[in-house]
């Protein structure tokens, strides 16, 4: 008989407008790929749409009054911190730009019971050392890592409180104020204050792992994210059981740029497996979305020789885009492009 566990906790917050589509579509792939989880979403003043859908899946919570004290910059270790704090044995934070496609919480079961789990970032990269603006020595170097996905455990209650502290530190919060490209390195996201705490020396007993970019999830950044080989290993194997929609939003229409850069980002838009994969789940619950239309006649052309298929569409360019990364690489990727993409 195999061991039987509770349900995963995981949690998820939403406060932009632009962006309930995608909660929601975010949450029905989860609860239709894994019976092994409950949700809950933190939505403030939740609209219509994200009631009426919670209303129909029992394994949701939905809270809807915006906690005290919280903002976007300090969610992740707020509500974590809640759902331990509630007794739970462990608890997921996911990013809403993510599409599930398979089950997380035998996923989670393949890892050590009390790692703290992350995602692999969609490039390989040493992260700069942060530790030391935070007055806390260096003990290891590591990764970086993409905090979209967050399994965290009772072991790990210290660490949050920590990383809730930096969040509300008056400098960190003073530079997400800033533009993007004015924000120092290990200022620039919330990503930073963990990657911080995991280089240092009083949290090198942290046991971290990651899931794995290509078999475990899609880190769609650009067309090359969710590499040339792995989409089409994953004709065979299936999809990745997470695609993270991570870089520019597909709700967010830039209209800046030249022509052919425009027409570029609407191609790369249309056959992204993030809008594809989102496009099946909200084909299912008849959700029609704006942003899930093709832009361009080639989009729209792919799209139909691969019936839509979230890895085989954008296979084309991902190819042609895969042989520019490898240039860039050999000449050195900085810092800044890979976290304009988190
Ligand atoms: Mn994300």
């Amino acid at each position: 008989m195999g061991e039987t566990h509770p349900p995963l906790r995981v949690c998820s917050y939403e406060d932009r407008a632009e962006a309930m589509d995608s909660l929601i579509l975010m949450a029905e792939s989860l609860c239709a790929a894994d019976r092994g989880v409950s949700l809950h979403l933190t939505v403030p003043e939740a609209p219509d749409s994200v009631r009426a859908w919670a209303r129909g899946r029992p394994e949701v919570v939905l809270s809807t009054a915006r906690p005290e004290g919280v903002t976007g910059w300090d969610v992740k270790p707020w509500l974590l911190l809640q759902e331990l704090n509630e007794g739970r044995p462990e608890a997921l934070w996911l990013d809403d730009d993510i599409i599930v496609t398979g089950e997380i919480s035998s996923l989670v079961r393949q890892f050590p019971r009390d790692s703290l789990i992350l995602a692999e970032e969609w490039v390989r990269a040493e992260a700069v050392p942060a530790s030391q603006f935070w007055g806390m020595p260096a003990g290891r170097k590591i990764p970086v890592v993409n905090n979209c996905f967050v399994r965290t455990t009772q072991v790990h209650r210290p660490f949050l409180e920590r990383y809730l502290e930096m969040a509300h530190d008056p400098r960190y919060r003073a530079t997400q104020l800033l533009p993007i490209e004015r924000r120092p390195q290990h200022l620039m996201h919330d990503g930073w204050l963990l990657l911080a705490l995991l280089q240092s020396e009083e949290f090198s007993y942290v046991d971290f792992a990651c899931i794995r970019r290509g078999r475990h999830i899609a880190q769609c950044a650009g067309s090359s994210g969710y590499r040339p080989v792995d989409r089409l290993l994953d004709m065979f194997r299936g999809l990745p059981p997470l695609i993270h929609g991570l870089g520019r939003k597909p709700w967010q229409s830039g209209r800046e740029g030249s022509r052919i850069h425009r027409f570029l980002l609407d191609l790369a838009t249309d056959v992204s497996p993030y809008v594809l994969a989102a496009r099946r789940v909200a084909r299912g619950i008849g959700m029609t979305p704006d942003w899930l239309e093709a832009r361009t006649r080639t989009g729209a052309v792919l799209r139909g020789l691969t019936a839509g298929h979230p890895g085989m569409a954008g296979l084309p360019l991902a190819s042609i885009h895969a042989v520019g990364v490898k240039i860039s690489q050999m000449m050195g990727l900085n810092q800044r492009e890979i976290d304009s993409c988190s």
